[in-house]
């Protein structure tokens, strides 16, 4: 494809790419070339140089250097340097965007979508550069004052899954320089080419305000180097971003030395359907969230539960919809579902099918693979709905990919008691004009999960608020709101400016 070699050059990607970067310089690597296939046509797009263990720690001693200095730049000062990234971004938007399309599989819209909350971090984050406010409290003793305040962490390491290859970098990175952090960034091995790209984006921005080498690091490489980070004590702080699995993995070993962990894991997210619900509404939302990235958001549509006076209907209305959906390159804007990341996941997809006919599910639509010379890559699927049972451990399980479960329900309670009963906790919905089930599902006996929404999808979430989920889903919190708190230490300071030592709860103590 010959437009993608000229966003190839204007992004700076080569055929051989150093993949160990501390910003202003870059190195091959002693570890394995990783090599970039496109699952859009099949094509290697580029090869990345992989870091050995000595890159790594030559990487993190930059990085520990360069917070000393960053770490003394007034906030606001860092919070102008991604402001300056965030005018890089939207220069570079279309090319990121369709790189991100390219190598990832995503629709063209959707790797704009994402370089949009690249920019749309850029802008919180310099606003959030002025207003890292700690509180003050008045002390119960005599001339004393009482006060918190924020100090930056250190080296915050960030490992990125390949479903939103650069969005997810940008929610830790803009946020935690503006805390007076370094990131050293781990992307995912099936989408190197994008992180690559991003540091060319901003380099100039990193040069022209001298920021010191170090401050933005990428070290690439598979679950090797995720331990090294992991287990590394010069990690403040490990933003990890994956499965369940992985998550668990680094959440372990980074406990292990009581470090810090920020996980945003696996989701299995459901939208509730009311008789009362607006379906003009509530059919593109689902159809959205279920086959929107084929299916590999943490926050897709996974489970759909659907009250059974009007459950045959929304069956009906999703067979339409679904017999609509254009599958191919995701590149083309008239397409609706592109590729799922490699064969792999293709692998993955059938296998849950298998499961699924083998515990009694039925299909609405059927999955399938479809054939002809634009599918060529063997990385695309039909999406396809079932109907199911809840307790299932297939429908208990994550499946990336495009398979909604269908379940039917005759009260709110029940709904409610489904959604939740799943070891994952990050995004879910209802669809109602009824008030008072709007507010039950919101309420503290509603959903369990991190993020609650009213007549909108599960996925598609803005920056402002805060990302994340309970449960497996890990707990951690990013982007907006106030989960900077995460990348900075909190300090409580008491000053004395009497003559006196009035102790604290009353205590005498003379001497
Ligand atoms: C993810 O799938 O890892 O809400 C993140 C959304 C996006 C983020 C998804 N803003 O779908």
């Amino acid at each position: 494809m010959e437009g993608i070699n000229v966003i190839l050059e204007k992004l700076g990607i080569g055929d051989v790419n150093h993949g160990v970067t501390t910003g202003q310089s870059s190195w091959e690597g002693g570890g394995a070339l990783l090599e970039s296939f496109s699952p859009v046509d099949g094509r290697k797009i580029g090869s990345v140089t992989q870091a050995a263990r000595a890159d790594y720690d030559r990487l993190v001693e930059a990085a520990s250097l360069a917070f000393k200095t960053w770490r003394s730049i007034p906030a606001p000062k860092r919070g102008e340097i991604v402001r300056q990234m965030g005018v890089k971004l939207r220069e570079f938007k279309q090319e990121l965007g369709t790189l991100v399309s390219y190598e990832m599989g995503k629709s063209l819209q959707e790797g704009l979508g994402e370089v949009q909350e690249m920019i749309d971090i850029c802008d919180f984050a310099t606003g959030l550069s002025r207003q890292l406010y700690g509180l003050t409290m008045h002390s119960e003793r005599p001339q004393h004052r009482m006060y918190e305040q924020w100090h930056p962490l250190g080296v915050v390491g960030v490992i990125s899954a390949f479903n939103f290859p650069v969005a997810v970098w940008s929610w830790n990175a803009m946020v935690a320089w503006v805390c007076g952090n370094v990131c050293v960034w781990k992307p995912s091995e099936k989408t190197p080419l994008t992180a690559i790209a991003c540091q060319n984006i901003i380099l100039d921005v990193l040069k022209n305000n001298n920021v010191p080498e170090g401050v933005s690091c990428i070290v690439s490489g598979g679950r090797d180097v995720g331990e090294f980070l992991a287990q590394d004590p010069r990690i403040a702080l490990v933003s990890a971003t994956g499965s369940v699995p992985m998550g668990r993995s680094v959440g372990e070993a980074v406990a292990r030395r009581l470090g810090k962990s920020l996980l945003e894991l696996g989701g299995n997210n459901a939208i509730i359907v009311t008789p009362t619900a607006d379906l003009k509404v509530a059919i593109p939302a689902i159809v959205f969230g279920a086959v929107g990235t084929a299916g590999q958001r943490c926050t897709s549509t996974r489970r759909l539960i659907v009250h059974e006076s009007i459950f045959e209907e929304v069956k009906n209305r999703l067979k339409k919809a679904y017999g609509q959906l254009k599958i191919g390159n995701p590149l083309d804007p008239h397409n609706h579902v592109g590729p799922l990341i490699d064969k792999q996941a293709v692998i993955q997809f059938h296998h849950a099918v298998e499961q699924i006919k083998q515990a009694g599910g039925t299909f609405v639509v059927e999955p399938g693979a479809p054939e002809g010379d634009q599918y060529a890559s063997g990385c695309y699927v039909s999406p396809c709905i079932a109907e199911v049972e809840n307790h299932w451990a297939i429908v208990q399980h994550e499946t990336f990919a495009p398979i909604l479960y269908l379940i039917r329900y005759s009260d709110l309670h029940e709904a409610i008691a489904l959604q939740n009963d799943v070891p994952q906790g990050l995004s879910s919905a209802v669809f109602t004009t009824d008030l008072r089930d709007a507010e039950r599902f919101l309420s503290f006996a509603g959903s369990d999960c991190g993020i609650a929404n009213v007549n909108i999808g599960t996925s598609g979430a803005e920056i402002g608020g805060a990302f994340g989920g309970e449960k497996e889903t890990g707990g951690g919190r990013e982007s907006g709101s106030d989960a900077w708190k995460t990348y900075m230490r909190r300090q409580t300071n008491t000053i004395n400016y009497g003559t006196e030592l009035p102790l604290a709860q009353g205590i005498k103590f003379e001497i």
